[in-house]
């Protein structure tokens, strides 16, 4: 029984890692320009600050991934993706929204900001929708193909199985 002791020990030690999940995916997320601090800003009204906050909440929650990597080591796939801070996204949008650059975000800066920020979050959405619909056809489409080889193969096609 103990000649096979170094090879159960190696097997062993294989199925352990696997199990503990050290050769699965590790994900981390950086966090970009993590430190900024929020830039003041005025607001003409309630009106203007409620109208660009809601459009920043919006653009927070769908904050874009950046410099996604993925590479494989000893201990297994390792994904890596950059994201923006909230501030730093808060920052963004300020810049985005007070067209003039006084600091001072009127209404009408803020319902146009809002405006493009709708728009945006709009053709994000249907993007996405696409993908979903396109990914859903070509699922559709292999199994539709799945389904006919076998009783609608050509004469090129069973020509070269093996028989
Ligand atoms: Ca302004």
């Amino acid at each position: 029984m103990k000649r096979c002791s170094r090879p159960c020990s190696s097997l062993c030690a294989v199925l352990l890692c696997l199990c503990s999940g050290c050769l699965g995916i590790r994900h981390t997320t950086r966090v970009i320009r993590e430190n900024e601090k929020p830039r003041p800003v005025r607001f003409e009204s309630e009106q203007a600050r409620s109208l660009f906050e809601a459009g920043v909440n919006q653009m927070k929650a769908h904050k874009e991934v950046s410099n996604f990597q993925l590479s494989f080591s000893l201990l297994g796939w390792r994904s890596q993706a950059d994201v923006l801070s909230d501030n730093a996204v808060y920052n963004d949008e300020i810049l985005a929204c007070d067209a003039n650059g006084d600091g001072l975000i009127t209404v009408a800066e803020a319902a146009a900001y809002r405006a493009r920020v709708d728009a945006k979050i709009a053709a994000l959405e249907a993007k996405a929708k696409e993908a979903k619909a396109a990914e859903a056809k070509a699922k559709d489409t292999k199994a539709a193909e799945a389904k006919a080889a076998p009783a609608g193969g050509s004469a090129a096609d069973t020509s070269s199985r093996p028989t």
